[in-house]
């Protein structure tokens, strides 16, 4: 096939090419509808999302307690973020403009401001029904969950062996094991595992324990959200469970490690999932993971802003290290432009543009529809920088560019 002769031609199907592509979301906090009620969806989940909360606490008067907040019901913090960031302050942020996005892609009416109108609609859906609409809507062929074997609500469905989902995929969990060793061993051993402080028989049960995991839930990949302080080698806690039983399973099940490094968690407790902060990882440890370990593959994304050039240069040196999303406090605009760019012109398609990092079902509608227009205009400018020099691409090659910063590279990755 020829190559587009003309740049309007060139950026028009550069345009369709986003617009149409069935994109991979590769973190998510999903449930499988059957997961009795882990799949959080509908307005007032929405409404409720720690993005918002927290923005909730920055502008309600000082007699609003956390405590009075959290003794309402669900309902009533819908209502009153509702109140608060929408019709009292205009909804420009990106958590809110996302809450307006879900409802304008369900073609719902948003000017309406009516929020008894809209939890009506909502209360008509089938959650099955809903869920396949949502992947429609968000244009994804399937999205990768967080499944964390720590979580006794989890356990207890895949204990019952309630179904997954065919448009959901497993990621085992394990920050537990690497930040909180002794709450992953009061688990273990509730489990009968014969864990008993840092020696190699408690690496060896660990293990086992992993591995029984992965053969249950059959993960694409491991992953950790790890703090800013995270370093390797080293001989604290952290390090000695990522060298002693993380990278022995990783590399025994050929299983790539996926590592979210920058959490401050807990910064403000009573803020709950919403009380989590971020702070300057340190790429070196990443380096020396992938320098020392070339036989596993890694998955990162940093949480500051400030490691992001640093992290590309990196993902430059070592083959095995592969960068994904705009993670959390990265997925703004803003910054999905900035991160997007840079990673186009350090490494070409070879990373993944974003994940949603969804923990309600209807945000991949939001996320999605925000992340293909930036992703979309900074490749329409790439694809005139690339048409000045002469090169004339295929459809068929826009289109493969498209798809591999959207979920092609991930799958290429893993598969290498
Ligand atoms: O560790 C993680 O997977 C984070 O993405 C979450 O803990 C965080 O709350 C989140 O959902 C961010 O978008
Ligand atoms: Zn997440």
């Amino acid at each position: 096939m020829a190559g587009l002769q003309d740049i309007d031609t060139v950026v028009s199907t550069v345009k369709q090419a986003v617009a149409e592509v069935k994109i991979t979301d590769i973190h998510t906090h999903l449930f499988p509808p059957s997961h009795d009620g882990l799949l959080l969806w509908g307005i007032d989940e929405v409404l409720t999302y720690h993005y918002l909360v927290a923005e909730l606490f920055n502008v309600a008067p000082s007699n609003l307690t956390y405590d009075v907040f959290w003794k309402m019901s669900k309902t009533q913090q819908a209502d009153l973020i509702w109140d608060e960031l929408f019709i009292k302050q205009g909804p420009l942020s990106e958590a809110r403009r996302g809450a307006l996005t879900i409802l304008n892609k369900l073609g719902l009416d948003v000017a309406s401001r009516n929020l008894p109108a809209i939890r009506q609609w909502f209360a008509e859906q089938k959650v099955e029904d809903y869920l396949e609409k949502v992947f429609d809507v968000a244009g994804l062929d399937y999205a990768v969950m967080t499944n964390d074997p720590f979580v006794e609500a989890e356990v207890k469905q895949w204990s019952a062996d309630k179904p997954g989902h065919p448009l959901l995929k497993t990621a085992l969990r394990i920050d537990t094991l690497i930040v909180n060793w002794p709450g992953a061993m009061k688990t273990l051993q509730g489990q009968d595992y014969k864990v008993d402080g840092l020696n190699e028989k408690s690496f060896d049960e660990a293990k086992r324990f992993l591995k029984s995991w992965t053969a249950k839930l059959d993960p694409i990949y491991l992953a950790a959200s790890l703090p800013p302080h995270f370093n390797f080698p080293g001989d604290d806690t952290m390090a000695t469970v990522m060298q002693n039983v993380i990278l022995p399973v990783a590399r025994e099940l050929n299983l790539p490690v996926a590592m979210m490094i920058g959490v401050r968690k807990g910064v403000n407790p009573s803020l709950g999932d919403g009380g989590d902060g971020v702070g300057v990882a340190n790429v070196e440890a990443v380096q020396n993971l992938c320098m020392q370990n070339p036989d596993v593959k890694f998955l990162v994304t940093m949480l500051s802003r400030v490691n992001q050039h640093e992290l590309c240069i990196l993902a430059r040196k070592c083959r095995n290290l592969h960068l994904f999303g705009c993670w959390w406090f990265c997925n703004n605009p803003s910054i999905i432009d900035e991160m997007t760019r840079q990673r186009i012109e350090l490494l070409n398609t070879t990373v993944t543009a974003n994940h949603s990092d969804a923990r309600v079902l209807d945000q991949l509608m939001y996320k999605w529809t925000h992340t293909r227009k930036i992703v979309g205009d900074v490749l329409v400018e790439k694809y005139t920088d690339q048409f000045a020099t002469g090169w004339r691409p295929t459809t068929d090659e826009i289109k493969r560019d498209v798809r591999n910063l959207l979920g092609g590279s991930f799958e290429y990755f893993l598969n290498k």
